[in-house]
Formats: structure tokens, C-alpha cells, sequence
């Protein structure tokens, strides 16, 4: 009997040992959590936007669907330079305005007679769209079309039909141009020439944008891809949930308050991630009158850290002038912003540092602090389901001088962090950063900037959490002086 009992005697040592051993599962997702393309297209952060068309011509920002066709007239439009301007600059995407408020279609549309072929431009045979489709293919960046419903120009604007119209310019440049990654909708909506408003159809448009592109991000008011963040001048609520409540809302006049827009909402029903479209001009359109006043690159620096580091992604646009190419001023800011984020983002402090939690679900280090600094986005510290609340803490293991905080939450489970504060220790005592105030989401990204300071430990208190807390990244950098 004495091998049946060591046989047992051994089955129950292989027993414990495999419980004490064995991973936690990871949380369940909180709520509603973003899509795989949701995911993918947060990972963009950075891309251009054009505003191009014969209000370049015209010098206003809104025709108004009357304009001479022959206006539009680049003598030397070149979306190869705009494509090059736009890697250079460190974005992975462009979108442009395939048909702006005036009706005026870059493409030669079959349904309606103010398009690029009624224009002077290459004896009416160009087609802007093929063209920039081509230069962003071949320069490796996404390629994402703005289409205004609202048409000064077409003659059944205000009627039932135009929905269809519509729908049918959706059809052409959706299916003829390759992968198209955003589609942008505005929600402005005037009176047509007989004055009378239209009532949009977006069911139909969205099945229309989705029939030929199903993986495209679909950006409005509210979505339903990603939602416009409420201001024009680059700025994300501090606050930002990816969350927020759709029904019940329609793009436009029928959306939800500014501040919803700019804040999101906590526990909202929809994924509905922050884009914060700004210009790089004070205008959306070229104007040679605007040719000193490009946004200084303070400007572009605060912009960037009040949205890409505000968990928004930024859509900067940078008008090409009369030639159609991107005016020197402007790519010259955009290089310069180029070497701030590059200098700034270089050398990730805390990457070989000591990274300890408080909590740590399941006591696994599946789960640990260093997965903080793995650099990974797909591992992550977490901690136990009803843990709320935890510190993480970086020890450098000496002196360290920084001036920004990176913190990532790992999104795909759901957006949870709901106040945080963060401490160094000075020597004697642990100190606030950036003032005692308690920060408040955190999100895909979430940058914090203050002046520079040394210290050998950095902690970071998650304050208050939806559910158990989720982070996959935190870094720490030096910025140059002038970012
Ligand atoms: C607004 C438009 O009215 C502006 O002209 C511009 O296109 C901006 C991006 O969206 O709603």
C-alpha cells in the first residue's frame, strides 16, 4: 500500500504547487469597449487634414455653391508633396475634404455638375482624389475622405432625393479609391435653393459608408467611430471619457452639449473616442493672407499635449495654397513640432526601473508592475476585481530630472480610471506633482506636463476606478525646454 500512498501523497503535492502557481484570469471588459478598428485607429494619434477646393480660389472659408467651377485651377498640384509633408511630420494618415459646404466635388462626381471636370484644372480630367489616394499608398499612410451633406450647389438639396444623391457620391468615393479608413461627416446643415432644410438620412448613409468600406471609422457629433470633441481650437477636455450616449442625438444641430462632446460621459453606452480637428492656419482654407500667421509651435505643442495627450487623436489641417502644395510656413512648423515630440518621447525614464504596485491581481506577476514597462501594449498590471484603488510606484535607483508622465490604460477592457495623483519623493517627504489637484482620466494616453523635476521616485495613486484599474504603460520623459 505504501506506493498507493506516495502516488497520492505526490498527486496532491503537484496539486498545490499547480493552484498556488496558476494566473488569475484577467478582468472581464467594463461596459462597452472599443471595436478592433476602434482600437487601430487610436493608435494613429496623429494626421493631417485638407481643406482644399475653390474656396482656396475664392479666399472665403464657405462658398457658397454659386462660384465658377473654372476657379478651381492649381497650376501645380502635387499630393505627393502633401503625402511626403505628412510623413515627414510623423502623421499616418490624410483626410480631405472630397466635397465641402459649397458642393464642389474633387472627383468627377456623376451626380452633380460642379466637380473637378466642369473645372479649368487638367482641361477638366483630374481627379484630386486618385491622385492623393495614390501619394498616401505609396508614402505608407491611410487615406480618409470629409463629405459635407449640407450642398449649396445641388439643385435637389432640401428634397427627399438628394439623400439619395448623397448616398450615391458616398457610393463613388468609397468604392473607387482603396482602403478609406475615416469617413468624416459634417453636421452642418444650412437651407438648400429653395430654402427649405434637409432632413438627413444617416441610416442610409451609414450603411452606404459601411456596404463598401466595413471597417471604415465613421466620425460626427456621435460617431459612431469616433466623435468631434465640441471646439476648433485643439483642446480635449481634461476630463475625457471614450464613453458617451448616443440615442437619441443627431450630428449637428440635434447633438449632444459641447461639453458632453469635450468630455465624454463616465459609464456612457457607446465608444465613441475624441478626434480634435484644428487648423494649422486661423482659417481652414489657404489664404495668402494667413501666410504669417501658421500657429507658432508653442501653440502646436500645447495642442498636442491638449489632445493626443488628453486621449484624443489629432487631426491637424494644413491647407495647400493656390499651386496646391503645402505652403514652406507650414511644413517648416510641422518639422519643427516633428523634432519637439521626437526629442521629448526619445528616452523613456522609467524603462529599466523599479516598478512596484501596491496591488496586484491575484498576486500574479502576469499582472505585475513591470508589465508597465515592458512596452508592450497588449500586457498590463491590473489588479483584483473589487481593488479600486492602488499605488504604482517607479524607483529610477538614482536622481532622475523629467517634466512629463505618460500614463496608459489598457482600453480595450474599457475605459475605467476616474481620478488619479501623482507624487515624487524629494528626499524627505513625497510631494505633489503638478499641484495637489487630483487628475481625472486616463484613457489610451494620458500626458502630464510640469516643470522639470529630480527625484529617484516617482508614485502614482489610482484614486478612483469604475472597476479594478488596467494599465499597460507608464513612462517618464524630459522634455526640451521649448516643449
Ligand atoms: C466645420 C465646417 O463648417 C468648416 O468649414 C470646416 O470644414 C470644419 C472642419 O468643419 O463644420
Amino acid at each position: 500500500m505504501k506506493w498507493i500512498n506516495r502516488i497520492l501523497w505526490h498527486s496532491c503535492l503537484v496539486f498545490v504547487v499547480f493552484a498556488g502557481c496558476s494566473t488569475p484570469e484577467p478582468p472581464a471588459p467594463l461596459g462597452v469597449v472599443p471595436s478592433q478598428y476602434q482600437i487601430d485607429w487610436q493608435k494613429l494619434e496623429y494626421y493631417m487634414f485638407i481643406h482644399f477646393g475653390p474656396n482656396t480660389f475664392t479666399d472665403v472659408e464657405w462658398g457658397d455653391g454659386k462660384e465658377d467651377p473654372k476657379v478651381f485651377n492649381p497650376t501645380a498640384m502635387d499630393c505627393r508633396q502633401w503625402a511626403a509633408t505628412a510623413k515627414a511630420a510623423g502623421m499616418k494618415a490624410i483626410i480631405i475634404t472630397a466635397k465641402h459646404h459649397d458642393g464642389f466635388c474633387l472627383w468627377p462626381s456623376r451626380y452633380s455638375t460642379h466637380t473637378v471636370r466642369e473645372s479649368a484644372w487638367k482641361n477638366g480630367n483630374g481627379d484630386v482624389l486618385k491622385e492623393l489616394s495614390e501619394a498616401c499608398k505609396e508614402f505608407g499612410l491611410l487615406f480618409g475622405v470629409y463629405l459635407s451633406p449640407w450642398d449649396q450647389n445641388h439643385p435637389q438639396y432640401g428634397t427627399p432625393e438628394y439623400n439619395q444623391v448623397f448616398s450615391s457620391q458616398l457610393d463613388e468615393v468609397l468604392s473607387s479609391y482603396g482602403h478609406v479608413f475615416e469617413q468624416w461627416f459634417d453636421g452642418a446643415n444650412g437651407e438648400g435653393p429653395n430654402g427649405k432644410r434637409q432632413t438627413y438620412d444617416w441610416d442610409l448613409f451609414h450603411q452606404t459608408v459601411f456596404g463598401h468600406q466595413p471597417h471604415a471609422i465613421i466620425f460626427s457629433d456621435i460617431g459612431p467611430g469616433c466623435r468631434w470633441m465640441g471646439n476648433e481650437r485643439g483642446v480635449a477636455g481634461e476630463t475625457n471619457w471614450s464613453t458617451m450616449n448616443i440615442e437619441g442625438f443627431e450630428p449637428g444641430v440635434g447633438a449632444p452639449s459641447t461639453r458632453i462632446l469635450n468630455e465624454g460621459e463616465e459609464g456612457g453606452a457607446a465608444w465613441v473616442p475624441a478626434e480634435t480637428d484644428v487648423s494649422i492656419r486661423p482659417g481652414w482654407f489657404y489664404s495668402a493672407s494667413t501666410d504669417d500667421r501658421v500657429k507658432s509651435l508653442a501653440r502646436l505643442v500645447d495642442i498636442y499635449y491638449t489632445s493626443v495627450g488628453r486621449n484624443s487623436n489629432l487631426l491637424l489641417n494644413v491647407p495647400p495654397d493656390r499651386r496646391g502644395l503645402i505652403h514652406p510656413n507650414d511644413s517648416a512648423r510641422l518639422m519643427e513640432l516633428r523634432k519637439v515630440i521626437d526629442e521629448t518621447f526619445a528616452v523613456n525614464l522609467a524603462k529599466g526601473a523599479k516598478l512596484t504596485a501596491s496591488h496586484t491581481r491575484g498576486n500574479s506577476s502576469k499582472f505585475g508592475a513591470k508589465k508597465l514597462g515592458d512596452g508592450k501594449f497588449d500586457t498590463f498590471w491590473t489588479t483584483d476585481d473589487d481593488q479600486l484603488t492602488a499605488s504604482i510606484e517607479i524607483d529610477f535607483g538614482k536622481q532622475q530630472t523629467f517634466n512629463r508622465l505618460q500614463l496608459q490604460e489598457y482600453f480595450p477592457l474599457g475605459q475605467r480610471v476616474k481620478a488619479f495623483s501623482v507624487e515624487y519623493w524629494d528626499g524627505n517627504a513625497w510631494q505633489s506633482v503638478g499641484g495637489d489637484d487630483r487628475k481625472t482620466t486616463i484613457g489610451y494616453k494620458r500626458i502630464l506636463r510640469f516643470p522639470m523635476i529630480t527625484a529617484q521616485k516617482l508614485k502614482v495613486h489610482i484614486e478612483e476606478s469604475l472597476a479594478c484599474p488596467v494599465l499597460n504603460g507608464i513612462s517618464v520623459y524630459k522634455a526640451p525646454q521649448n516643449g
